[in-house]
């Protein structure tokens, strides 16, 4: 990207057809497009722990997320910044520097965190990634940061809430959950309830796709179910009194580039982040 100086330590940089980032002098970044300038939010994004061994690199244990939760933050204008499993003390830390926390997908979330032995067939969790996430949901809450929780995030979220899972829906030959097209292709519809945020950003219907084998079942305190599929799962979820919070059983990190009302919930999330007591605070350091 090259800069272009706008005068007196301001300094833009294209970055899409119909946006840019400006740069100030102590770097603090903002966003100017159609919708005119604002802040640009640090975007947390809880990360995860690969114990696979990757060709041609040296350690056994890696930090990683997946790259479409950074394509979605940079391409919706907000600076991603990865937050890995370390240790819980250093959460209300990582917290204090976002403006936003994505909660990404993965492994089930354990069964003990709401009060269940594992059931023969759920798949292998990470303890110490639960108990890290929860502390930083649970800190994110408090310090009344913009929340984004996508599938094992948002059942995540319900867990923080004090809800409980499904921990193996029974499929139906006709419906499946667990999809073998490609990421980015939807294959089964969501239908969202009036009234609710996730109605205004997707209407009343929204094709979505589908990487999960638990969903939902006793919804945390405070949270309420803003769309269904129709074999009954829980598909979204938001917080009652708090717009700033929204969970999504799919992944549209993976769909946002072909699909518009995808883009929108993370241009809706990542807006939101940018909340008036950032914005204030930001500017008088300016
Ligand atoms: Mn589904």
């Amino acid at each position: 990207m090259k800069p272009v100086s706008l005068g007196a330590g301001f300094f833009a940089f294209t970055f899409s057809s119909d946006s840019s980032i400006i740069k100030t002098l102590n770097s603090e970044l903002f966003c100017k497009d159609k919708e005119g300038i604002r802040m640009t939010p640090v975007i947390g994004i809880s990360g995860n722990l690969l114990t696979d061994a990757v060709p041609g690199t040296i350690s056994t244990t890696k930090a990683y997320v997946g790259n479409a939760y950074i394509e979605a933050v940079t391409e919706n204008h907000g600076i991603p910044f990865v937050i890995p499993i370390t240790e819980v003390g250093l959460v209300p830390y990582f917290v204090d520097k976002i403006d936003g926390l994505i909660l990404s997908g993965g492994q089930d979330v354990s069964p003990l965190f709401y009060g269940q032995s594992e059931v023969e067939e759920s798949t292998a969790s990470l303890l110490e990634r639960d108990q890290f996430e929860l502390a930083l949901v649970k800190e994110a809450l408090k310090q009344n940061k913009a929340i984004f929780a996508i599938c094992r995030g948002m059942q995540l979220l319900n867990v923080a809430l004090g809800g409980s899972l499904v921990q193996n829906i029974a499929e139906l030959n006709t419906f499946t959950h667990m999809q073998n097209m490609p990421v980015h292709e939807a294959t089964h519809p969501i239908y969202t309830i009036e009234g609710t945020q996730t109605a205004k950003l997707l209407s009343k219907r929204a094709d979505v796709n589908s990487f999960h084998h638990q969903s939902i079942d006793r919804l945390g305190t405070g949270l309420v179910a803003s769309a269904y599929a129709e074999d009954g799962t829980i598909e979204a979820v938001e917080l009652a009194d708090r717009p700033n919070v929204i969970g999504v059983q799919w992944h549209p990190e993976m769909m946002q580039f072909t699909d518009q009302k995808m883009k929108q919930l993370f241009h809706f999330f990542i807006k939101n982040a940018t909340s008036e007591f950032v914005m204030k605070k930001r500017v008088s350091n300016l």
